[in-house]
């Protein structure tokens, strides 16, 4: 798209190889002042003298080191967490080439330990029982707490004898849908001390898509609470889930019980619609277990959790990651992409209910001990300043967050960022979309005093943890590239023909071999897992996105090739949206395609055919983006809708989309060649409504 082609020409100004440019204090020269070799940020000396990677030459020495013994280089890393029993040898095997037969990972198999253990009892018995684990930040100016590690255990232990009680057992899924409360976390670590599969399910999605979730996984029990304040609005979340059970239970899911926490800052429990027998207030019935509970022992290939995507299909696919591998993998790639070290307050602004969430906000800095924020409200409530009020009153260190966030602020003015001290900040971290060199700057520049190294971390719900980051203070940093792989990682750039290309070139964008935090398939439908990941070019992993590789070796990452939109970082599949727009009872046909937004880096644009004789109107179009929010969720409703009397196909049926996505951002010199297509004239239909 127009997106990609602009980061390429962006690319196209790198020249100078890392080694040959002096170690200045970091500096970043604006676009009109660079000359084009200067496009490079240099850590500070002083800060790459204290960081756990302080140079290429020590990166390259442990990757080397990670790519020619990767079952030595994470074995070193994996003795260092708690295992009931090591594991077996080998420590890995590995099948990703579909020619060879059934696509299998397996890391540390027949080890046995248990993630929240790591999390908890770890860290409690190395001394930091006393440390605060969660600083939470409520909505409401003023309205907090906190726990430490020790309270955060008891908490863990009391919810997850209530779940053994209750019957839950390991491999048994629980679905979440809670906002960032403390619950959040703590529901996911007492899921996982019992060996349960947790589901968290984002408290943005609708009930409709909710009760999908529920159906594929059949919890037998939904962790929820009664409403949420974002912002100035208060979300019933229960009602949602009440419609959600009651769709559930029509499709054959019954859910036995529904533990409801109590958030009264919200809603007060009178007013909570409630169903006998089924509901019960979780404040009522925890604090009558005990603060501790023995955990599950689990095989290192026992799942840990389930967590619904995207993809270019209608249908959402339940990525399933197991516990050991994913353990080792997040806690190392949190400690070396963010450097940390235990004096660190970390916040990341994601929602748990995004692999983000699972990865770096509960496992990674917890299986490190860290001190996280876990902020329950919205960015820009009171006011635009919050998220740099929380950075100051928590003394943040490492601030994580997506590049959408910082392009929104960056459109209020410095005046809210500068009014703040952020002296506390070390390290900020992007995530979610590639972020633009401007958006890096700004963020660089004024959020970071041109202080703080970018990790720009390139992953997905897929690969469990982080691919392709910077290590703060190992390398320059050039505004808007990831950089290079993390250990053990050998990302590869394929043409259409599935042909590795070698030094600078673009292409599509696939991993070589596998890495501890790789998810093993999609629940229930191994072979959507092959043919999705593993089939579109054979003997690698595909992760749907486009990359430049440059002279230097830095990565650049394009954006989806494959009908995957990403709207302010969260992961729409085009054919989700079509199918609720159909499901519209005047709408006869749809087709959506991302276009730029300056602020949500793709926005949804659709194009619908009325059903024969319906005249178009602005409440219809309401109706039709509100059809979409039922069925989805808020996040996913159209910013767009462009009446469409025909689509254009080509002769078999199939709708151009190539077409669609040029009249979309308004490209209309280069539709290419239209003749091929059914009915060529829709094209000048469409041109013509285009502004109606
Ligand atoms: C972690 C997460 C994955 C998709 C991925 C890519 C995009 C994520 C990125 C990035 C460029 C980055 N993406 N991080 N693109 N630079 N640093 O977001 O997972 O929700 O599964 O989305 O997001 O397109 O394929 P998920």
């Amino acid at each position: 798209g127009a997106g990609s082609s602009r980061r390429l020409r962006h690319v196209s100004s790198v020249a100078a190889p890392p080694s040959k440019v002096s170690r200045l204090n970091a500096v970043v020269l604006g676009d009109a002042l660079a000359s084009k070799e200067d496009d490079l940020v240099i850590p500070n000396p002083d800060f790459s003298a204290q960081a756990h990677v302080h140079s290429p030459g020590k990166y390259l020495e442990m990757y080397e080191r990670s790519i020619e013994d990767p079952a030595g280089f994470w074995s070193d890393i994996a003795s260092q967490f708690y295992w009931k029993q090591k594991w077996g040898s080998p420590v890995y095997s590995e099948n990703l080439d579909v020619r060879k037969g059934r696509i299998d990972i397996e890391w540390f198999k027949g080890g046995i330990t248990n993630i929240c253990y790591n999390c908890l009892d770890a860290n409690i018995a190395a001394g930091n029982g006393d440390k605060i684990a969660i600083y939470w930040e409520g909505n409401e100016l003023g309205v907090d707490a906190t726990l430490t590690y020790n309270q955060l255990l008891h908490n863990v232990c009391q919810l997850a004898n209530y779940l053994k009680d209750i019957g839950v057992r390991k491999g048994d899924a629980v679905v979440i849908y809670l906002p960032m409360l403390m619950e959040l976390p703590i529901a996911m670590l007492a899921c996982a001390r019992i060996g349960a599969v947790h589901s968290v399910v984002f408290a943005g999605f609708s009930s409709e898509s909710l009760s999908q979730r529920i159906v594929d996984c059949k919890p037998k029990v939904v962790l929820t609470c009664n409403a949420v304040k974002r912002g100035p609005k208060v979300i019933h979340l229960k009602d949602i889930v009440d419609a959600a059970l009651a769709d559930s239970a029509k499709n054959g899911t019954v859910v036995d019980v529904c533990l409801t926490y109590a958030n009264e800052s919200a809603l007060e429990k009178e007013s909570t619609k409630w169903v006998e027998g089924r509901d019960i207030w979780w404040q009522d019935v925890l604090s009558k277990y005990p603060t501790s509970c023995d955990v599950e022992w689990v095989d290192a290939e026992d799942p840990l959790f389930l967590l619904y995507t995207s993809g270019s299909t209608g249908k959402p696919k339940g990525v399933l990651h197991t516990t050991g591998g994913y353990m080792v993998y997040t806690a190392t790639t949190f400690k070396y992409a963010f450097d940390y070290k235990p004096s660190d307050v970390y916040w990341c602004t994601a929602d748990c209910g995004w692999i983000t969430g699972h990865s770096y906000v509960t496992y990674g800095p917890m299986l490190n001990g860290a001190t996280v924020v876990v902020f329950e409200g919205a960015p820009n409530y009171p006011d635009s300043g919050r998220c740099w009020d929380i950075v100051d009153k928590y003394k943040v260190s490492i601030f994580y967050t997506a590049p959408t966030l910082v392009r929104s602020l960056m459109r209020e003015g410095d005046e809210l960022v500068t009014r703040y001290s952020r002296k506390s900040l070390r390290i900020l971290g992007s995530v979610g979309e590639p972020i633009n060199p401007s958006a890096w700057r700004w963020f660089f520049n004024v959020v970071g005093d041109s202080r703080c190294p970018i990790s720009d971390t390139w992953w997905q719900t897929e690969t469990g943890g982080f691919l392709i980051t910077p290590l703060p203070g190992a390398w320059p940093q050039k505004p808007g590239s990831a950089t290079f792989p993390f250990f053990g990682v050998q990302p590869v750039i394929v043409d259409e023909k599935g042909a590795e290309l070698e030094g600078e070139c673009s292409g599509y964008l696939c991993v070589k071999g596998s890495w501890p935090g790789a998810f093993r398939t999609l629940y229930g439908d191994h072979e959507r897992y092959e043919t999705t990941y593993f089939s579109a070019f054979p003997g690698y992993y595909f992760s749907g996105d486009g990359c430049r590789r440059d002279k230097d070796g830095y990565h650049w990452l394009t954006g989806r090739v494959d009908d995957v939109i990403n709207v302010s970082g969260h992961r729409i599949g085009t054919a989700e949206v079509e199918s609720a727009l159909v499901s519209h009872p005047q709408c006869a046909e749809a087709a959506v395609v991302g276009v730029e937004h300056e602020v949500k880096g793709q926005g949804i644009y659709a194009f619908v055919t009325l059903v024969e004789g319906v005249p178009y109107s602005d409440d219809l179009r309401k109706s039709l983006i509100m059809t979409v929010r039922k069925q989805i969720g808020a996040f996913a409703a159209p910013d767009r809708i462009h009446w469409a009397p025909g689509l254009p196909k080509t002769r078999s049926g199939k709708i151009m989309r190539r077409i669609l996505r040029k009249i979309a951002s308004r490209q209309l010199d280069e539709l290419g060649d239209t003749s091929t297509l059914a009915e060529p004239g829709v094209v000048d239909q469409l041109i013509a409504l285009a502004d109606s």
